[in-house]
C-alpha cells in the first residue's frame, strides 16, 4: 500500500552504519542522505535547477508555513506541492509540530491538539493531527510526518512519559486521517528524549502501527553531542532495519557522520543554508567566516578541495565583498557551496560505507575539519 520503500544494501563493516535506497513517487535516493530545506516552498536562494545539479534527490518542507502562507488549497489547486514550485524530485513535509513549539506563542496542548498564535499576524490557530495530515495530504508530498510533541531538553521523565504518549496516541490519529496511502508514505516520529526506557516505549508503539518509515525527534534540542550519540545508539536497534531512520534536524558534519555510524539514514537542517546567509561557509578544513576582513584580499575559493562551481569560478574576496554589500548574489553562492558541501560529504560516506571504511574517513574528516582540535 504504501509508496516508500527501503532497500538495504550493506552495513559497514567497520561501523554498522547502512547503505541504502528509498523509492519514492518521485524518484529513489541513495542513503544516508541529506535533505535541503525548503520551508516555504524554495530552498533559499536555490532554483529546482541548481538543487538538481548538485544532487539533491529530496527536499524537505513545512506544513505550518505552507498552512500561514499561502494557505494549501492554494498549493492543492496548482496541481500539488511538486508543481507548484517546479520541483520533480521527491518531497518530505514536516507536520507543523515542531514549528508550533519553536515560533508560536501563547501555545497550549491538549489531547485534541495544539492552540496556538500565528507567529505572522497572532491570529488564533488550532492543529490537531487531522489537521496536519488533511494539509499533507493536500501538498502531496512524497512523505509526510505524524504530528508530534518535543518537548524541551531537559524535560521531566514524567513529563516526557506523558508526552511520548500523546505523541502516540497522535501517530494513530494521524494514520486513519490519511487519505492517499496509495501515493504518499506517512512516518512516525519516536520521542522520549534522553530516557531509554521512553524511546523504547515510543519505538514500540509507533511499529504496531506499521509506518513506512520511522523518524528519531527531539533531539538537537540544546543536549550535549554526546547525548544525542548516546540516545541514537540506544534508539536505533528499537528500529526496523527494513525501514528508512530519519533523525530530525541534524546537520552539521559531525553529527551527520557520527548519525549514520549509528545507524540513521535521513537527516535534513537549516544549519548549511542559515548560516550560507550569514556568510559562513563549511569547508573542509571547517567553518570559514568569509565575511571576515581578512579575506578581504584572498583572491582563493572558498574551499580549495572543493569543485562545486562557486569554487570554481568565485572567490573568498568576491564573495566577501557581495555578502557585506548584501547582494543577492552573495547568499546564492554561499548557499549553492554549503549544500554542494553536505551532499558530496554523503556522497563521501555512502563510499566510504561501501568499502567498509566509514570508521578510518570520521578519523580523516575529523582531522582535517578540525574536530579533534582540544
Ligand atoms: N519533531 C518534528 N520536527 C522536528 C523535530 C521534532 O522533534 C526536530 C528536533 N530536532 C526537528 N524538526 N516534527
Ligand atoms: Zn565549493
Amino acid at each position: 500500500m504504501t509508496p516508500i520503500t527501503y532497500e538495504l544494501k550493506k552495513t559497514c563493516k567497520q561501523t554498522g552504519a547502512r547503505l541504502g535506497r528509498v523509492h519514492t513517487p518521485h524518484g529513489s535516493f541513495d542513503t544516508p542522505t541529506f535533505m535541503p530545506v525548503g520551508t516555504l516552498a524554495t530552498v533559499k536562494t536555490m532554483s529546482p535547477e541548481e538543487l538538481a545539479e548538485i544532487n539533491a534527490n529530496i527536499i524537505l518542507s513545512n506544513t505550518y508555513h505552507l498552512w500561514l502562507r499561502p494557505g494549501e488549497d492554494i498549493i492543492k489547486e496548482a496541481g500539488g506541492l511538486h508543481q507548484f514550485m517546479n520541483w520533480n524530485g521527491a518531497i518530505l513535509t514536516d507536520s507543523g509540530g515542531f514549528q508550533v513549539f519553536s515560533l508560536s506563542e501563547n501555545r497550549h496542548i491538549t489531547e485534541e491538539g495544539v492552540h496556538f498564535r500565528s507567529h505572522l499576524n497572532g491570529e488564533k490557530l488550532f492543529l490537531s493531527p487531522e489537521k496536519a495530515i488533511q494539509i499533507q495530504n493536500a501538498l502531496g508530498s512524497d512523505i509526510m510526518m505524524a504530528l508530534d510533541e518535543c518537548p524541551p531538553y531537559p524535560a521531566e521523565y514524567q513529563y516526557m512519559k506523558s508526552s511520548v504518549e500523546r505523541t502516540s496516541r497522535w501517530a494513530e490519529r494521524c494514520l486513519k486521517a490519511h487519505e492517499r496511502k496509495g501515493e504518499q508514505g506517512l512516518f512516525g516520529i519516536i520521542q522520549g528524549g534522553e530516557y531509554e526506557a521512553l524511546r523504547k516505549q515510543s519505538a514500540r508503539d509507533l511499529i504496531s502501527l506499521d509506518f513506512p518509515g520511522y523518524a528519531i525527534g527531539g533531539l538537537s534540542v540544546g543536549e550535549p553531542k554526546d547525548v544525542m550519540n548516546r540516545v541514537l545508539e540506544f534508539t536505533t536497534p528499537f528500529m526496523p532495519s527494513h525501514k528508512p531512520r530519519y533523525l530530525m534536524g541534524v546537520g552539521s558534519p559531525d553529527s551527520l557522520i557520527d548519525g549514520a555510524i549509528r545507524g540513521v539514514d535521513m537527516f535534513d537542517c537549516v544549519l548549511p543554508t542559515r548560516i550560507a546567509r550569514n556568510g559562513t561557509c563549511m569547508t573542509s578544513n571547517g567553518r570559514l567566516v568569509v565575511r571576515n576582513a581578512k579575506y578581504a584580499r584572498d583572491f582563493a575559493p572558498i574551499d580549495k578541495n572543493c569543485d562545486c562551481y562557486v569554487c570554481k569560478n568565485y572567490t573568498r574576496a568576491y564573495i566577501r565583498h557581495l555578502i557585506k554589500c548584501n547582494e543577492t548574489f552573495g547568499f546564492r553562492l554561499t548557499t549553492y557551496h554549503n549544500l554542494y558541501f553536505l551532499l558530496k560529504l554523503m556522497e563521501q560516506v555512502r563510499k566510504a560505507i561501501s568499502e567498509d571504511r566509514l570508521g578510518s574517513f570520521r578519523e580523516e574528516f575529523f582531522e582535517q575539519y578540525g574536530f579533534n582540535k582540544p
